[in-house]
């Protein structure tokens, strides 16, 4: 897969960009990411990418010359590239948009800024709208790093079938069960002994009960879309009516 970045700000991009799985992917060939600096395609000398808001009020809105430029030379004018614009008023950012993103073979983000971006820019330009959640950040750029994260995590051969993104929260669609590590006892806490039983088909029983425990008492909108066996939805009756003591 190959992502650019269309941002003001190429900087917030250096680390976050060049450590870890996306380090790892990128040197593997995974992926590619470009960062491109927004005002290389301003036109006047100093840089000039935003302007005052027609109609007044505070603060600047981005112009749409040097965006509608740059996504032109980035894409090469192929229209199949998605052209995402990061945005509080985009739609929210999940494990199944990450999905739908891991399927192309080029995505555009660009990182919103200031008070906002000409509306012609949404309407003749972006072809889809992405938040990463309910509150407001100074800028795209964060949620980009977020997106490349999630997105670049599902792609092939990005991670090892140890850390194979099959079992990670959400791809089930519930929220994952607890871990333990050495020692046995950590300051009089004890791990869990069925983790010790060697049984293991009774540690994906207990590890299946505790990821649908820990689901409807921190996100019981998620047990709503989750895929649940039968002997799963009997398990959350039992929980629900109290007949199984709250572990
Ligand atoms: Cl994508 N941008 C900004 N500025 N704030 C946000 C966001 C994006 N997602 C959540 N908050």
């Amino acid at each position: 897969m190959r992502i650019d970045i269309l941002t003001l700000f190429p900087g917030m991009f250096q680390g976050p960009l060049s450590e870890s799985i996306i380090q790892r992917a990128r040197e593997r060939g995974l992926v590619e990411i470009y960062v491109h600096n927004l005002r290389d395609f301003a036109h006047d000398r100093h840089g000039t990418v935003d302007d005052y808001p027609y109609g007044g009020g505070a603060g600047m809105v981005l112009r749409p010359q040097p965006l509608f430029e740059a996504v032109e030379t980035i894409t090469g004018g192929d229209s199949s590239v998605p052209i995402i614009l990061l945005t509080p008023q985009g739609r929210l950012f999940r494990h199944q948009v990450a999905q739908e993103l891991a399927g192309h073979d080029r995505l555009l983000l660009i990182c919103g800024r200031y008070e906002g971006v000409d509306e012609r820019v949404r309407e003749h330009l972006v072809t889809d709208e992405i938040s990463i959640g309910d509150y407001v950040l100074s800028g795209g750029e964060p949620a980009a790093v977020v997106v490349v994260d999630a997105v670049v995590r599902l792609l092939p051969g990005v991670l090892g079938s140890k850390e194979s993104a099959v079992e990670d929260s959400h791809a089930s669609g519930l929220l994952e069960y607890p871990h333990y590590t050495r020692p046995r006892v950590f300051r009089g806490w004890p791990v869990p002994p069925v983790l010790l039983s060697g049984n293991h088909a009774q540690i994906a029983r207990w590890r299946r009960e505790q990821a649908l425990r820990r689901t409807m008492e921190r996100r019981p909108d998620l047990l709503e879309t989750a895929n649940l066996s039968s002997e799963d939805k009997k398990f959350v009756e039992r929980v629900k009516r109290g007949s199984l003591p709250s572990a």
